[in-house]
């Protein structure tokens, strides 16, 4: 038993030595009422985006349907999210901010 837990600690230390941690794209989903100032104001506040790189985001978000933020290690990339849906829900925008796995 001991002999077993130690060979999985061993094994578990060296998957993290070899595999760099999991990353998660940021995603912003259209939808047909939030306006579109309203959209390069989060990309520019949450994203630190430009205001050119923020509108050029959310026209790709309104003519393909979902764009990509950012990526980011889990934790950083699921405050964002919450970032975001907080806002908009704040300014009653049914903006939908979704994160998802980068399988690279
Ligand atoms: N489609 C919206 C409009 O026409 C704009 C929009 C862009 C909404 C990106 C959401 O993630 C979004 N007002």
């Amino acid at each position: 038993m001991a002999v077993s837990n130690c060979e999985e600690i061993t094994s578990e230390k060296q998957e993290s030595r070899l595999k760099p941690p999991p990353m998660y794209k940021v995603l912003l989903l259209n939808d047909d009422f939030t306006p579109m100032e309203f959209v390069v104001e989060v990309l520019q506040t949450f994203f630190f985006m430009s205001q050119e790189q923020a509108t050029e985001i959310m026209f790709e978000v309104h003519t393909e349907g979902s764009g990509v933020c950012g990526i980011y290690p889990g934790d950083i990339a699921m405050t964002k999210v919450e970032q975001v849906i907080n806002f908009a829900r704040e300014h009653q925008h049914p903006l939908r901010c979704v994160m998802e796995e980068e399988k690279s």
